[in-house]
This record gives C-alpha cells, sequence and structure tokens, in this order.
C-alpha cells in the first residue's frame, strides 16, 4: 500500500526522492500505476528540496510492460507516453532502479530516464513484436539512439531481451548495482547531483544513428516472418528514427501502435499469451503441491525423439542417461546429437565451449539398468504397445522410488502403459513434438492414476526445459494428434480427388504454417504412422502404398516429396504423382481441380471438429490450451491464434455450415458438426464461451 495510491508509494531519503511501485505479480503499468507515478513525479518536480529522483519497483521485477489486459479499452489518462514525456522534462536527475525483467513500457519508461542502474540479474527488451505490436511508448525511437539501429531493431523484431552485463558494454544501462539496488541507484543519483552531471536524454542523441547494414539486417530479421503485420511496422519505425525528427519519428510509431493493437493478429496473439498461461492451471491439484527433485534425468531410446529430448536436458544444465540398446544404435543417437550442436555452431547460434558443456551433460548407456537413480525417466522406444508394456516394467524394477515416469507415446493408452507398473500415480505422458529440441510444447498427458505432484513434477519439468506445457487426458492421439489424425484423413482425400501434394502444402504455407500435412509427415517419419495404422488395422491407401515403396519421409529421402542429401526442401516426386493417379484409378474416383479455399477449408474445419468432440469428452480443459497445443506444437500461425480463436472468428454458424455440407457430400457422418458446434451456434456463441 503505498501513500501517493494503493500501487505507488513516495518517500525521501535526505534530498533524493524514491517513487517506488508495487502491483504484484509484475508491476504492469495499469492506470492506477501511470496516475500514481505522474502523481509523484509532479509533487518532486518544483520541490527544491528534492535533488533527484528514484523509480524503482518492489517485487520480482520493475515494469514488465503495458497492461495488456487495458488494451482495447477505452484509454485513461496519463497515457504511458504522457507520463514518459513529463520524466523525460524533469528539471533534475530521474535515474531508473532496474530489476528483474524491464520489458516494453517498463524498459521504454527507463530509456526516459536520465540514467539507469541495474541488479546484476535484471534482463531489458522490447518483446511487443510477439503481442503482434510493436514499442508504443518511444522505444523504437529511443533505443536506437542507444544501441545503434541495428542492434535496436533485432531486438524489436525478435523481442529477445538483453542480460545487464550487455546493455552495461551498450551504454544501456550506466551501472550494475553490486549490493542493494535502491540503494546503489540512490547512492548514484548522488553522485549524479555532486557531479553536476548534465541531463542527458536519449532523445537527443543521434550519434549513433547511422543506417549501415540496416536494410540487410531488417531483411534478414523479417524473412521467416512471412503474414505477419508487426515486424514490418517495426522496421519502418526504426526506420524512421534514422530519417525523422525525434517528435515525428514518435508520432509515426504511436500510429502504428493503435493501429496494430486494433487489428485481428495482435488480438489473436495476446489470446495466446493469456491462453498460454492458463494452460498452466490445471483443475483438480490441490493448491501447495509440491513438484518432485528433478536434479537429472534418463531417457529410453536415442532416435528422432529420444535425442532431441536429451538435447532439452542438457541445454537446461540437467545431466541426462541417454539408453539404447546396443552401442552401435547408441552411438548412432550420441552422433546424430552432436551433428545437431555442431550445426547450430556453425550457424553462430551457440558458442563452442557451450556445445562441448552441453554434450558434457549426455552419457550414453545400454540396458534399462543404467537408469540408476535418475529423478525423471522419458521413455521413447517404438510406438509399440507391447515394447513400452515391457519398458515400464523393467523400469518399476530399476527405477528409484519417487521417480516420475514418463512415456513420449505419440497416440497409445498411457492408463495400460502405467498398468504395466506397480506405481501408476508416477506415470504421466509428457508428449514431445519433432525436433524435440526446438519445439516448445509439451503436452503432459494426466492418466486416471496419475497423482497430482506427479502432474506437478511435468509442469515444473516442462518450465526447466523452457516448454509450454499443455494438460491433457487420455484418448487415442492426446488432443494434437487426435486433431492431426482428422487433418490426415482429409489430405489424403484432396490428393485422390485432384490436388497435388505441393498444391496442398502451398494452400497450408499460405495459410501461415510453416509447412503442410505431407512435408510434416516427411519431418516425423512415415513409418511412424504407418506402424501405428497396422497395429491398429486402419488403412491410408495412398501412404500406406507410399511406405510399401520405401517412401518413409526424410530419413530415407523420398517420402511425399524428393529430398537431397543434406537438404530438407521439398521436390516434387513424379513417382509419388503415379502412385496417386494409379489408387485413384483404382478406386475410381473423379478427379478435379481444387482450389486452396476449398483444400483449407477440408484439413482445418474439420480438425476444429474434433477440437470441440476432445472438450465435449473434457480431454482438453478449455479451448485455448488446444489453440496454445497448436501454436507452440505444430506450429500453426500465433496471429491467427489458434484454431478454436480462428473458429470464433469465422463464426460458428458458418463453420457448422460448410461442415455439413461436406459430409454431405461426402458421405462422412464423422464431419458432421459435434453437438457443441451445433449448439454453440443456435445460441450465437462461440468457444471462448464454453
Ligand atoms: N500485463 C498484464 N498482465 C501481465 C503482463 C502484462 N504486461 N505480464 C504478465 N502478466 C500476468 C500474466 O498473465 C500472469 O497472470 C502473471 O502476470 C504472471 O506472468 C507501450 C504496448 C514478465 C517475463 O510483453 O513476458 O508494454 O496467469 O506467468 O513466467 O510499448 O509475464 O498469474 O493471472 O508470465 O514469471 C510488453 C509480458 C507489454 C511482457 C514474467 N510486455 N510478460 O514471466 O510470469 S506491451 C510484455 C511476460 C507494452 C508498450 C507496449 C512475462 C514475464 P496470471 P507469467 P513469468
Ligand atoms: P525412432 O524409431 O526414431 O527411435 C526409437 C528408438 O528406440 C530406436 O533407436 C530403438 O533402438 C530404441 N529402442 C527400442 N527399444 C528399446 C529399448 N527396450 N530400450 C532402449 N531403446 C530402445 O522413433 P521416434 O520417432 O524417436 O519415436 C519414439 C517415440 O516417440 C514413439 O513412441 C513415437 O510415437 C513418439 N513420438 C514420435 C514423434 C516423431 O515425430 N517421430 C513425435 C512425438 C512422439
Amino acid at each position: 500500500m503505498g501513500n501517493i495510491n494503493a500501487s505507488v508509494d513516495l518517500r525521501r531519503d535526505g534530498r533524493i526522492a524514491i517513487v517506488t511501485t508495487d502491483n504484484p505479480p509484475v508491476n504492469a503499468l495499469k492506470h492506477e500505476v501511470r496516475a500514481g507515478l505522474a502523481e509523484a513525479l509532479g509533487q518532486v518536480r518544483d520541490d527544491d528540496d528534492v535533488e533527484a529522483v528514484v523509480i524503482a519497483c518492489a517485487g520480482r521485477t520493475f515494469f514488465a510492460g503495458a497492461d495488456i489486459t487495458e488494451f482495447g479499452r477505452p484509454p485513461q489518462a496519463p497515457s504511458l507516453g504522457e507520463f514518459i514525456a513529463a520524466i523525460e522534462t524533469m528539471p533534475k536527475p530521474v535515474v531508473a532502479a532496474l530489476h528483474g525483467t524491464a520489458l516494453g513500457g517498463g524498459f521504454e519508461l527507463a530509456l526516459a530516464c536520465h540514467f539507469r542502474v541495474a541488479a546484476a540479474g535484471a534482463r531489458v527488451g522490447l518483446p511487443e513484436v510477439r503481442l503482434g505490436l510493436l514499442p508504443g511508448a518511444g522505444g523504437t525511437q529511443r533505443l536506437p539512439r542507444l544501441v545503434g539501429p541495428e542492434k535496436a531493431l533485432k531486438m524489436i523484431v525478435t523481442g529477445e531481451p538483453i542480460g545487464a552485463v550487455e546493455a552495461l558494454a551498450d551504454g544501456v544501462v550506466d551501472e550494475i548495482a553490486a549490493g542493494d539496488l535502491t540503494g546503489s541507484a540512490i547512492a548514484f543519483a548522488r553522485r549524479v547531483v555532486a557531479d553536476r552531471r548534465p541531463l542527458r536524454r536519449v532523445r537527443d542523441r543521434d550519434d549513433k544513428l547511422v543506417a549501415e547494414g540496416f536494410a540487410d539486417a531488417a531483411a534478414a530479421l523479417t524473412r521467416r516472418l512471412r503474414g505477419r503485420e508487426a515486424p514490418a511496422a517495426c522496421v519502418e519505425a526504426v526506420r524512421n528514427a534514422m530519417i525523422l525528427p525525434f517528435d515525428e519519428g514518435l508520432k509515426r510509431e504511436s500510429e502504428l501502435f493503435q493501429k496494430l493493437v486494433a487489428g485481428d493478429q495482435s488480438k489473436a496473439q495476446r489470446h495466446v499469451f493469456f491462453a498460454e498461461r492458463e494452460a498452466a492451471k490445471v483443475p483438480g491439484i490441490p493448491m501447495g503441491t509440491k513438484p518432485r527433485a528433478l536434479a537429472n534425468g534418463a531417457v529410453i531410446g536415442a532416435g528422432t525423439m529420444g535425442g532431441g529430448i536429451a538435447m532439452c536436458f542438457a541445454n537446461a544444465g540437467i545431466p541426462v542417461t541417454l539408453i539404447e540398446t546396443s552401442n552401435d544404435l547408441l552411438q548412432k543417437g550420441l552422433d546424430r546429437i552432436a551433428a545437431n550442436y555442431r550445426a547450430t555452431v556453425a550457424r553462430g547460434g551457440l558458442a563452442g565451449d557451450e556445445m562441448d558443456r552441453r554434450l558434457g551433460q549426455i552419457t550414453g548407456a545400454v540396458g534399462i539398468d543404467a537408469v540408476g537413480d535418475a529423478d525423471v525417466v522419458i521413455e521413447a522406444v517404438f510406438e509399440e504397445m507391447a515394447l513400452k508394456k515391457r519398458v515400464f516394467a523393467d523400469l518399476d524394477r530399476v527405477a528409484k522410488p519417487g521417480a516420475l515416469l514418463a512415456t513420449n507415446t505419440s497416440t497409445l493408452d498411457v492408463d495400460e502403459i502405467a498398468g504395466s507398473t506397480s506405481r501408476p500415480q508416477d506415470v504421466v505422458g509428457t508428449h514431445f513434438f519433432s525436433p524435440a529440441n526446438v519445439m516448445r510444447l509439451l503436452e503432459i498427458v494426466r492418466g486416471a492414476k496419475s497423482g497430482p505432484d506427479a502432474v506437478v513434477t511435468a509442469l515444473t519439468l516442462a518450465r526447466l526445459l523452457g516448454k509450454v506445457p499443455a494438460v491433457v487426458g487420455v484418448c487415442y492421439g492426446f488432443v494434437g494428434n487426435r486433431m492431426l489424425a482428422r487433418r490426415s484423413v482429409e489430405a489424403e482425400r484432396l490428393l485422390l480427388e485432384g490436388a497435388s501434394p505441393q498444391e496442398v502444402e502451398s494452400a497450408h504455407v499460405e495459410f501461415g504454417l510453416p509447412m503442410g500435412p505431407f512435408a510434416m509427415m516427411d519431418l516425423a517419419g512415415l513409418d511412424v504412422g504407418w506402424l501405428i495404422r497396422k497395429s491398429r488395422g486402419e488403412h491410408a491407401v495412398i501412404e500406406d502404398a507410399l511406405c510399401e515403396a520405401g517412401h518413409f519421409g526424410q530419413k530415407t529421402g523420398i517420402g511425399y516429396f524428393r529430398y537431397q542429401a543434406g537438404s530438407r526442401a521439398a521436390i516434387p516426386d513424379p513417382e509419388v504423382e503415379r502412385i496417386i493417379l494409379d489408387t485413384a484409378a483404382r478406386l475410381g474416383v473423379t478427379r478435379r481441380k481444387i482450389g486452396p479455399e476449398e483444400i483449407i477449408e477440408r484439413t482445418v474445419f474439420p480438425m476444429i471438429n474434433e477440437g470441440a468432440r476432445i472438450l465435449e469428452d473434457g480431454i482438453a480443459t478449455r479451448p485455448g490450451d488446444i489453440d496454445v497445443i497448436w501454436v507452440y506444437g505444430y506450429g500453426w500461425p500465433v496471429w491467427r491464434g489458434g484454431p478454436m480463436y480462428y473458429a470464433d472468428r469465422l463464426g460458428l454458424p458458418h463453420l457448422r455450415d460448410r461442415l455439413t455440407f461436406y459430409a454431405e457430400r461426402s458421405g462422412d457422418q464423422s464431419l458432421r458438426p459435434a453437438a457443441l458446434i451445433s449448439r454453440l451456434a443456435a445460441e450465437n456463441r462461440g468457444f471462448a464461451t464454453f
């Protein structure tokens, strides 16, 4: 409780005024905070007894930005821009005391201060682009004046923060606090006064505004951000810093911000921001449930997934034992990991010594006894139930009491796997996505007997490995793959009816996905799906024919597309075209030209329909969880908010009618709208109200 208002406090230390904000959890710059700060500044501005001002925050972080929940609401004065202008025109030094994550409007506020003192662990950044925005309170005009346009653009287009040491080197902060942060900031302010140091306003500094290298940097940074509006706006705004007077650049920045904040893309990305945080809140877990220890791990199987999962542990600094059935297979797995790291080092994405440190965290072994005293064991062997049950029965024998036992199965019944142990309360699914060291999602499968602390431990593991968790129930394919199976059925029909693999691919890439269904299958390996179908007595006429012809995807150089050695570029394959035509002829399918709109409707709508059934079954708790799963597990474009959010934008009545049309035309009753869709459409509601 402050003395200015509930969030802001003003006190004095001699002739230094300290304005402290306390608005947990992240000191978001909501209206009350801005009003309190403006009031405090007003009080000390003309108080001759005050020589300088320190702006600090209580709690775990300096201002982590504007209050995102206020976007889209009627603006309340003072705006952040107005308050920031007031700081800059203060007739006495204003020092910002930075700790935690000073982000967005919080960092922009600090950039308007005359000096910045940071705690050693502080991080500063402008992540607005991740919300489909650009910095809207001067960040695109002030940061380039401190670090140069190229570095500023990199920080703004990637949204990646920098640490205090780098910020000091760049002149973004003036000092790293030795001891207590606020104390150091007060001492710094006193020295500024004593030394009569001139008030340095960042806006007045032009010496670093050199255009050299900017255009190339902009091209390189935005190359992979197709379809997004915000990155282009960031480039325009930072360019303006070099070509326009400060106030004009600021005005244009604000216009760009207002346009983006009212736009569909930012609304979708803000939905994902909050959905990601909601997804980690699991109903039915008693408050205060503690995670188990996670000091080391073991991974069973060093194939496509096992290797990537072991890298996640190593990247997080957690020692891991990678276990295979033979030295040859183990060495193959370890070689693949080393090659992966070397490729990253070669791209400049990792330092050589850091690679060595991470490789040092991975120990290879043959035989399940090597699990030893691992706190968590993740099984990633072939997708065969009998084999997985044997592995878990062995784990029940060798793993230490209380170890978290997890399976990376893509589809299989986690309860049945847990049933092969005497400790089903310790068993969960931890479904990583390929490539496991890259994809950010961790689909945590909660079994009927999974203990609450096992679920909480899996959630904690996700955060330690830098993954975004979503907790789901047990069913075939859980959430992501269950929906994906619907898309695969329709994708195959599209090929039979006349669309080429590359037409289906380009429709999905145009839609904003990194790749379409066929390039994705080629990456994951067609043999994984083939094994699963065979074990379930199911068929996919074209994909089965491809597998029988050895088309397993990138791992064999031929799948739906052809791949040259060392390249991931998908090349159309006449042999695949022939297999499709032969199969269509054999089945007597009439072929026709199919456009991209129909391709997307027929692959995306059945997925959403299955998403509705998943909500009906309680396999997912919230529609937002499904959106998070698709954004972080399958590369669904974040600026479309996720499949369920996208459906609400389309309108459920429209979705209902299109599904009904396709069900009647194809005769496939499983395409009929789910009861939930029919009900919500009839009530003119969306999934958001589910
Ligand atoms: N506004 C409102 N709520 C926020 C928030 C924000 N800026 N940041 C976090 N929260 C909530 C979050 O929803 C969660 O709520 C709780 O705080 C803890 O968050 C003009 C326009 C700071 C690194 O983009 O990146 O400034 O679930 O679980 O893992 O240019 O939160 O508990 O109810 O994420 O420790 C720019 C966004 C805004 C930073 C902390 N700033 N936040 O991570 O905790 S736009 C950002 C984060 C802007 C200006 C523009 C992270 C974090 P709940 P958490 P965390
Ligand atoms: P893979 O064939 O590439 O690797 C499996 C590895 O397990 C092989 O190296 C094999 O030698 C090893 N293995 C088999 N039995 C073993 C045992 N008893 N002890 C130790 N190692 C053993 O398969 P993958 O693609 O890595 O799939 C592994 C699991 O992950 C499967 O359950 C799969 O469904 C799941 N998954 C796969 C993907 C994907 O995209 N490939 C994505 C998510 C989940």
